[in-house]
């Protein structure tokens, strides 16, 4: 109760930030967009992780409100790149199954200038099948606005085959946990090159997250694997740190 206390005045006092990690071209290391991160960084407990405050803002029923702060800032964030390349913004298939989520997306879009195309959302399952066919529904609706839908950590126990059948998406996020020995083990290569197989067969981006090291980049690079996120190519930093890097038409 201490910390859903503290996190209600982070949301409220301007507590959390955002973060950015780049996305890019496996072949080429074009610049494919940026995945916003949030962090609150608590003045008593200092940094709290979202692995802990993003699970306990869902049963607060909080969700909403971090989630509509997020969707703000990155869309605030967009709008000041103007990059050609989205920003993808992290959402609990909990906030897409609200009944307002598909205006305050629209409404977000408008407030900032932004083509539905500047916006990509991640969505990351841990929901019942009744609220997963009401997200369903919403995404449709946000994907007719041109914003493209990644489905986040697949391979993992919250993001199955199963949600893949029933949400309208855009692309395939696979799990870092499935690339961590890729370099030494074939059989890791054969299970990931099968899952890029299965994203190219239903007209999907494959993105791989997690990749620290040059053999992980070499091994997927065989594997046809066109896009990918980690350390290696860019760890999470504030927007300050991308900007300069950042040249017009990027
Ligand atoms: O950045 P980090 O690895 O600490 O993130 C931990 C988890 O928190 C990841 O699963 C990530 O998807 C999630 N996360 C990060 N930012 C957000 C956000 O803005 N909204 C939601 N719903 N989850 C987020
Ligand atoms: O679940 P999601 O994909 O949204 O989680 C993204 C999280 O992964 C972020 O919190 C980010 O800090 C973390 N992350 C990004 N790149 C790497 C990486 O190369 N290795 C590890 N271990 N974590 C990473
Ligand atoms: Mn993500
Ligand atoms: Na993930």
């Amino acid at each position: 109760l201490h910390l859903e206390n503290r996190l209600r005045h982070a949301l409220q006092d301007g507590g959390l930030h955002l973060h950015y990690q780049p996305q890019v071209d496996t072949a080429t290391g074009a610049l494919l967009g940026f995945e916003a991160l949030v962090r609150w960084t608590d003045q008593q407990l200092g940094l709290v992780s979202p692995a802990r405050f993003v699970p306990l803002a869902e049963e607060a029923g909080l969700i909403g409100d971090l989630g509509a702060w997020v969707l703000d800032e990155a869309c605030r964030q967009a709008a000041a790149w103007s990059l050609r390349v989205p920003v993808a913004v992290n959402v609990s298939a909990l906030e897409v199954a609200q009944e307002d989520f598909t205006q305050r997306v629209h409404d977000t879009l408008r407030r900032h200038g932004l083509d539905g195309g500047q916006l990509k959302l991640e969505i990351t399952e841990r929901l019942t099948v009744q609220d997963l066919q009401r997200a369903a529904r919403q995404l449709a609706q946000v994907q007719a606005l041109g914003v493209q839908l990644s489905l986040d950590d697949f391979g993992t126990g919250q993001s199955s085959v199963s949600t893949l059948l029933q949400l309208p998406l855009n692309e395939l996020k696979l799990d870092r946990s499935l690339i961590t020995g890729i370099a030494e083990s074939p059989i890791e290569q054969r299970v990931v090159g099968a899952l890029i197989g299965l994203g190219r067969s239903l007209n999907l981006t494959v993105i791989v997250e997690g990749v620290e090291t040059p053999e992980q980049m070499q091994a997927l690079r065989n594997l046809g694997c066109g896009a990918v996120q980690g350390y290696l190519t860019g760890r999470p930093g504030p927007a300050s740190m991308w900007t300069p890097h950042l040249t017009a038409g990027a």
